[in-house]
């Protein structure tokens, strides 16, 4: 059997985000985020379900870093929720919301768990959405004082700091789709929230700079590799064409080239953003790593129209099962762009998970795809790639968004009644991987 041996100083992990884990979404001076008002709309997330309870992370954080500590993880990726910590986005401070970050650092450090920071993943401040929200540039300034805030008050003891979580998915799925808060649907307003995101990110990176030159600061995005269904020319031909124009290098290509994609910035016509000068050499500032979320890829037909991937395996999120994906990622990113070092920041499935009735979940399909998509990011060490790290998402089963609770993703259980946590099987076997720094 072969065994797959990680570097030394590989960083295993996990990964949540505040909105999702949460709860106490009114507690303790906290203010109300975009995500609280889209959960409280009838009809926006499924069953209704809200982050209100959530996993109670809130009052559990203790619970929940032992059992990080029984995992052996040796990093945990969380965000901090904006609302909480300045509760109209702009002033005055919440100390409540700040201690509680505060302890939650001191707990996993004494844990010996590395803390990594974002500092937006979704929970914007519902104040600032009523003054625009990312549409209105003043959102980026006000993201880099927070920055500041939170920088102050945590970088002595918090290293990692990204800025944002899938900014493609803040920008798109919340004012292009609107599947997502704040649930616009305009496309001319979701290419200037995402500019506006990248300023916002920009600002921010010269922020914890400005603080300490020590820091390292990165942001994270969610990547799909486009690929053909067949693999025949016309279809790779439609699928690089869908990739050069979608999302993905969008993101690319004005962090790390400081320009917006031709063919992207082509297809989007009149709509397209308006760019300060002065703006391309803020977003493309010099990054100390970039986070990669990998889930799965899109297959595209001849004429560009995404496809199933027949035969192929589909998680509860319908999403394909797909890892070599992964690595020809990983491989043609770093080709192709002049990247800082990377961490898999999230990776993970929801499937259907079921209690046993010895009290365990059995989830060896959780299991084999962590582990295929383990060999294959060590494939992709091994072929020079810059990978430090990989974090699972997600610690807990948790509130996915518009599916409310019922997509599972989490090593452990969440009993949503009782608030009871259970590690499932592969939660367990995560530990060994852990342990052995190595996959078999
Ligand atoms: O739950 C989300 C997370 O918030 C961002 N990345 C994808 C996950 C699964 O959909």
């Amino acid at each position: 059997m072969t065994i797959y041996r990680f570097p030394s100083n590989f960083l295993w992990g996990a990964a949540t985000a505040s909105y999702q884990i949460e709860g106490a979404w009114n507690q303790d001076g906290k203010g109300e985020s975009i995500w609280d008002r889209f959960s409280h709309t009838p009809g926006k997330v499924t069953h209704g379900d809200t982050g209100d309870v959530a996993c109670d992370h809130y009052h559990r954080y203790p619970e929940d870093i032992a059992l990080m500590r029984q995992l052996g993880l040796k990093a945990y990726r969380f965000s901090i929720a904006w609302p909480r910590v300045i509760p109209n986005g702009v002033a005055p401070l919440n100390p409540a919301g700040l201690d509680f970050y505060d302890s939650l650092v001191d707990r996993l450090l004494a844990a010996n768990i590395q803390p990594f920071a974002t500092l937006y993943h979704w929970d914007l401040p519902q104040a600032l959405e009523d003054k625009g929200g990312w549409q209105n540039r003043d959102t980026a300034h006000y993201f880099a004082d927070y920055t500041a805030v939170m920088v102050k008050r945590l970088g002595d003891r918090v290293k990692h700091w990204a800025t944002f979580n899938e900014p493609g998915v803040a920008a798109f799925a919340g004012n292009l789709w609107g599947e997502h808060a704040p649930g616009i649907k305009d496309i001319k307003m979701a290419l200037q929230a995402a500019h506006n995101i990248l300023v916002a990110h920009g600002l921010s990176v010269q922020t914890i700079r400005s603080l300490d030159s020590q820091l390292q600061a990165g942001i994270v995005l969610n990547l799909w590799p486009h690929e053909a269904a067949t693999g025949s020319p016309a279809e790779i031909a439609a699928a690089e064409k869908s990739w050069q124009e979608g999302g993905d290098v969008l993101f690319l290509d004005t962090l790390f080239l400081g320009h917006y994609p031709v063919a992207g910035w082509q297809a989007s016509g009149a709509n397209h953003p308006q760019v300060a000068p002065g703006d391309m050499a803020l977003i493309s500032q010099k990054l100390d790593f970039m986070g990669i979320n990998y889930y799965s890829r899109v297959l595209v037909d001849a004429s560009g129209e995404r496809v199933r991937a027949e035969g192929a395996e589909y998680t509860e999120m319908n999403w394909e099962v797909h890892a070599p994906a992964l690595y020809r990622l990983l491989t043609r990113i770093s080709r192709e762009y002049r990247l800082p070092p990377l961490y898999i920041t999230e990776n993970g499935a929801a499937f259907q998970d079921t209690l046993s009735a010895d009290g365990k979940i059995h989830d060896p399909r959780r299991e084999s795809y962590l582990r295929e998509h383990f060999i294959q990011a060590h494939q992709a060490i091994q072929n020079g790639v810059d990978l430090r790290g990989y974090f699972v998402w997600s610690l807990l089963d948790n509130f996915e968004w518009g599916h409310g609770f019922t997509k599972r993703f989490g090593l452990i259980r969440v009993d949503y009644e009782t608030q009871k946590r259970t590690l499932k099987d592969s939660a367990e076997w995560y530990a060994g991987v852990i342990r052995e720094n190595a996959v078999e």
